[in-house]
């Protein structure tokens, strides 16, 4: 039996679920998977069995319970310091964090006009001005980010963090959407989409089955 057990839904749509399983991947930390297809009859009574929240996704730990994606990084990152999930240097830990909070709390608009969906693509996609501004303010996140801290390599602070994970379902939303970029976050989606761990999730998202109420 693994350390740990997470549960999450479906992977296609659910992007919360794959910050908390790409983090987890990533550090080559073992776990029991748990998925609960998303808008099933079952789905609610099947995610409250697992956290009083409803949502997706969990982390249990022996008796311990995190129920929040951000949440979930962070326990994790605490459990194993040695996969250096944030960065070792304190003002870029702390800007790592600021920006994962902004993006957990976040980029409203682009995430109700833009719901992740990984397998799909669409060749032209209308964005409202307040999607346009969320997509400026990613980009400029992720410039500096790059400018400042990533010299070590092609994550927003060099080696792959928590970070990271938390961008990961937005770069998937700017393939399906065929969001145009600058070049240094062009750069930074390949980089995302070609990491191992994203790219298990999204070959394993492609086999699930299409659920209509996310499709449009
Ligand atoms: N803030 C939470 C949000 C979790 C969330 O909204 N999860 C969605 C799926 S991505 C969910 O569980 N929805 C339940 C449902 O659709 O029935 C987190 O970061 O984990």
């Amino acid at each position: 039996m693994a350390l740990y057990t997470l549960v999450i839904g479906s992977k296609n749509y659910s992007s919360w679920s794959m910050r908390a399983w790409i983090g987890l991947r990533h550090a080559g930390i073992e776990f029991d998977e748990i998925a609960i297809p998303l808008d099933s009859n079952d789905t609610r009574e099947r995610l409250l069995a697992h956290s009083p929240a409803g949502l997706v996704p969990v982390l249990k730990d022996g008796g311990v319970t995190v129920w929040d994606s951000l949440a979930i990084l962070e326990y994790v990152a605490e459990n194993h310091p040695e996969k250096h999930l944030w960065p070792e240097d304190a003002a870029a830990r702390a800007h790592a964090r600021s920006i994962s909070q902004e993006m957990h709390a976040g980029f409203g608009a682009l995430r109700q006009a833009c719901p992740m969906n990984c397998r799909r693509r669409f060749e032209s996609f209308d964005l409202s001005p307040e999607v346009e501004a969320d997509i400026a303010r990613i980009q400029a996140i992720w410039a500096e980010c790059r400018e400042r801290y990533a010299e070590g390599g092609d994550f927003l602070f060099g080696h792959f963090t928590n970070a990271d994970a938390m961008f990961a379902p937005v770069a998937s939303r700017f393939m399906t959407y065929g969001v145009t970029l600058d070049a240094t976050s062009r750069a930074y989606v390949d980089t995302l989409v070609a990491h191992p761990p994203m790219h298990e999730w999204c070959e394993a998202a492609a086999l699930e089955p299409v659920i209509e109420k996310y499709e449009f």
